[in-house]
């Protein structure tokens, strides 16, 4: 098993350890992340789709499968021909800016040299660009040969050379660069062979890649699911505004087949799930501001709308309810009416469960361990409400003071909750008490959260990154 391969199944091994939930890995993503969803390409390679607002764009972050092996040596000079080591250490990637500013301690500003040495290996042969982008002169080797030797006085260029590749072996790689006054800059992309130019990096950390997909309108929300029943995921893309649209990017081998359904009103919420049992999910829509809950299915190679229910009330979010017949029934938070109302598969009435303050965020799961599911939803007020599932219908109502939450999934042990200022706990039910315990704080902002196969990937917006917690 190869290195990659290897950190593979650590990103996805299954099962969740008891350890307590910490950052294991950040990956920052350009641009507006409206929402995440995990997502399997048909190449294999698995990760987050990341839908982005302003961009109008899904992008993939996944752990990058080709670039550096480990980190680079890095070994610091003053003077410009490498007259006087001052520091060694590891730089993962090559991309500094560092104005006018010293490169690292105990080394000079200006007139100064830097070599860095690794290894590179590649997944697809072919042939790679590299770049360099740097003030003053820069040098590059691949493989032993000098593919770029701008040994020079320059404000920032770039600079390229090609070189082919293949998989199976790892390259040596080595770029030196100098500064001859002024500000300086560092920098070492490529591009090639599925490979979108970007800043190189190790293998194995989460990157974000080019767009899967360019849309039309903004994304607001977005869930995977294989809609059309061929083994490969596709997503599901809602956009806002009025009248909000539901894109569905149905996966082909080499891209996606894109269509779109018009929603007729302004959606706020999106679920993806089986309703009917058929083994294939459905799409669950609902909006703020006009009272339908909407669902659609992809049949013979069209999206359509294929249940409507009038709530007469401004809806929260929806959540699904496994039902031991394989078929889902759906919560849907009514906060107008203080209510959440329980549909069956064909959006049948069934249910309408009371709050004291208006509810907007729910969550289904087992959280008795009784085989049946269970539904939760969080007031404004701060509390929370448990109903245990039981016969075909649901118990009387357990309150908990859970503080103010933005987003919740449902655990093994219980429910994960972020609150408002970003700290994520648990909330456990044990006996009949529910309580509070604290997994870490995440910053104010985090507000999407997803599972992952070994842990949960958290949406931090306001950082412009992806937290990737492990443990539970
Ligand atoms: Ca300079
Ligand atoms: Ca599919
Ligand atoms: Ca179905
Ligand atoms: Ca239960």
């Amino acid at each position: 098993m190869n290195r990659y391969a290897a950190l593979f199944l650590v990103f996805l091994a299954p099962g969740l350890s008891k350890a307590s939930l910490s950052a294991q890995e950040r990956a920052a993503v350009r641009g507006a992340m409206a929402d995440i969803a995990r997502f399997d390409l048909a190449d294999g390679r698995r990760g987050l789709a990341v839908a982005l607002f302003s961009e109008g764009k899904i992008d993939f972050v996944a752990p990058r499968d080709q670039g550096f092996v480990g980190p680079l040596r890095a070994e610091l000079f003053a003077g410009k021909q490498f007259e006087e080591s001052k520091l060694v250490r590891q730089d993962s990637q090559i991309d500094f800016s560092w104005g006018y500013e010293a490169p690292g301690p105990g080394v000079p500003a200006d007139k100064f040299s830097v070599r860095w040495t690794g290894q590179i290996r590649v997944e697809r042969a072919g042939e790679y660009v590299f770049y360099t982008q740097t003030d003053d002169g820069a040098r590059l080797t691949v493989d032993g040969r000098l593919i770029i030797d701008r040994w020079q006085d320059m404000g920032t260029t770039e600079f390229s050379g090609k070189i082919n590749l293949t998989p199976g072996r790892s390259y040596d790689i080595k770029m030196e660069h100098y500064d001859a006054g002024g500000a300086a800059e560092a920098r070492l992309l490529w591009s090639g062979p599925g490979q979108p130019k970007s800043v190189i990096g190790p293998i194995g950390q989460l990157a974000q890649s080019a767009p899967l997909f360019e849309l039309e309108r903004p994304p607001l929300r977005l869930a995977a699911g294989d809609f059309n029943g061929d083994k490969k995921q596709d997503l599901a893309v809602l956009h806002s505004g009025f009248p909000g649209n539901v894109t569905v990017l149905l996966q082909t081998l080499d891209g996606f087949e894109s269509m779109t359904s018009n929603t007729g009103m302004d959606p706020s919420s999106m679920i993806v799930q089986d309703v009917d049992g058929d083994g294939k999910p459905e799409i669950v829509v609902s909006s703020s501001s006009s009272r339908d809950v909407r669902v659609y299915k992809i049949t013979q190679n069209s999206l359509l709308q294929t249940a409507v229910f009038n709530t007469g009330s401004t809806t929260g979010e929806t959540v699904a309810l496994l039902r031991k017949d394989g078929r889902s029934d759906l919560a849907v938070a009514l906060p107008g009416k203080k209510t959440i109302l329980i549909l069956g598969p064909a959006l049948e009435e069934k249910a309408r469960l009371e709050t004291t303050d208006p509810a907007r965020t729910l969550v289904a799961g087992d959280f008795n361990n009784d085989g049946a599911t269970d539904v939760a939803a969080f007031d404004d007020s701060g509390q929370m409400y448990y109903w245990a599932g039981r016969g075909n219908g649901f118990a009387p109502a357990e309150t908990f003071a859970s503080g103010r939450v933005v987003a919740v999934i449902s655990a093994s042990a219980g429910i994960l909750a972020i609150d408002q200022s970003g700290k994520l706990s648990l909330l456990k039910r044990s006996g009949s008490t529910w309580s509070a315990n604290p997994r870490m704080d995440l910053g104010r902002g985090a507000n999407r959260i997803v599972r992952i196969a070994n842990g949960i990937a958290v949406c931090e917006p306001s950082q412009g990154t992806i937290a990737i917690l492990k443990g539970e």
